[in-house]
């Protein structure tokens, strides 16, 4: 099994500029993770079997990125019990409204853990994946700790003229 806990899994090469913020934070925060193209419409044999090898592989979160008519995160979380994070992708034509509804809608059984519209939705999914993996790695929980503090440290306290 390998040390890649966490999958960053995005629909198109066209994804990667938004789940690219997914991954800086997980750099950032030290976790190793693995990147692919695993589209639901394009290659439906490559989310399958990504599907169920993720556990045997040792993946504890998914977060996966779409645009359109997304439907990755939901038949990746109908395929894995691993934890799917998703992202909805903002498109051109509908804004990302058309995303979002795609990958937040999920029947009940089968749940996608649904982050914002775009880039700050990946970045919080790189958190969100993260704090997962945070709550059985003491060394991850502090770095962490340290990155919100930083956060909340860097926020003025009064608005300045800009
Ligand atoms: C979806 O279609 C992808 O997730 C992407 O957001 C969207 C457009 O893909 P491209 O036409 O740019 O490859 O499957």
């Amino acid at each position: 099994m390998s040390d890649i806990k966490v999958g960053i899994i995005m629909g198109s090469q066209s994804d990667w500029p938004t789940m690219k913020e997914a991954a800086d934070v997980l750099d950032e925060l030290g976790v190793p993770y693995e990147k692919k193209i695993v589209s639901a419409h394009r290659t439906p044999d490559r989310l399958w079997d990504y599907g169920k090898t993720a556990v045997d592989r040792g993946l504890q979160v998914i977060i996966a990125g779409a645009g359109g008519a997304a439907h990755l995160p939901g038949m990746m979380a109908s395929k894995t019990r691993v934890p799917v994070i998703g992202v909805p992708v903002q498109t051109r034509a509908l804004s990302g409204v058309d995303s979002l509804y795609s990958i937040l809608q999920m029947p009940r059984g089968f749940p996608v853990a649904t982050m914002a519209i775009g880039a700050a939705g990946a970045k919080n999914g790189g958190l969100m994946a993260a704090a997962i993996l945070a709550n059985t790695d003491a060394d991850l929980a502090a770095r962490l700790d340290k990155w919100r503090a930083d956060l909340s440290a860097s926020i003025a306290e009064e608005p300045v003229d800009e």
